[in-house]
């Protein structure tokens, strides 16, 4: 078995694989892509993901990107129980809500917010980003406790 993984130290997309593996006890081999110097913007990273983002995870040459993807792949071929993963309909469901409301919502406020204290985004001042953020918290603790019975396994 020879499974890689793309990865940059403190992105969460990475962190959340890097979770994922652990949780399913899987040995991989780890390659640090130095964000900074721009690895990931080379020629030859995009044969590996055309979008030149960081994760990749390559298995035996099957190459796969977004961390989403990535760890409900891993969950589907290396999950010795269905706990991280589940196969009930309902309660995948659950978990694939919170891995798209993630994506869609969540981590891009975040990543926002974090690209604002470095830089200023024209029109999108702190005070609106962290009252967004708020809002979008407050919003998943919604769903978090109408769900707890299926969430019990999430
Ligand atoms: N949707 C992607 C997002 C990955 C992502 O944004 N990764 C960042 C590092 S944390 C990246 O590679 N950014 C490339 C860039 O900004 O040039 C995923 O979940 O894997």
């Amino acid at each position: 078995m020879s499974l890689k993984l793309y990865s940059v130290s403190d992105g969460p997309p990475s962190l959340a694989v890097r979770q994922g593996l652990k949780a399913l006890g899987v040995d991989y081999t780890l390659i640090n892509v130095d964000f900074g110097l721009g690895e990931h913007m080379t020629d030859e990273y995009a044969k590996m993901n055309p979008q030149k983002e960081i994760p990749v995870l390559d298995d035996d040459g099957f190459m796969l990107s977004e961390s989403n993807a990535i760890l409900q792949y891993l969950a589907d071929k290396y999950g010795k129980d269905d706990k991280l993963y589940p196969k009930d309909p309902k309660a995948r469901a659950v978990v694939n809500q919170r891995l798209c409301f993630n994506m869609s919502t969540y981590y891009r406020s975040i990543s926002e917010h974090v690209v604002s204290s470095l830089i200023s985004l024209p029109g999108r001042s702190m005070d609106v980003l962290t009252s967004e953020l708020r809002s979008i918290y407050d919003r998943i603790q919604t769903p978090l406790h109408r769900n707890v019975n299926i969430g019990e396994r999430t």
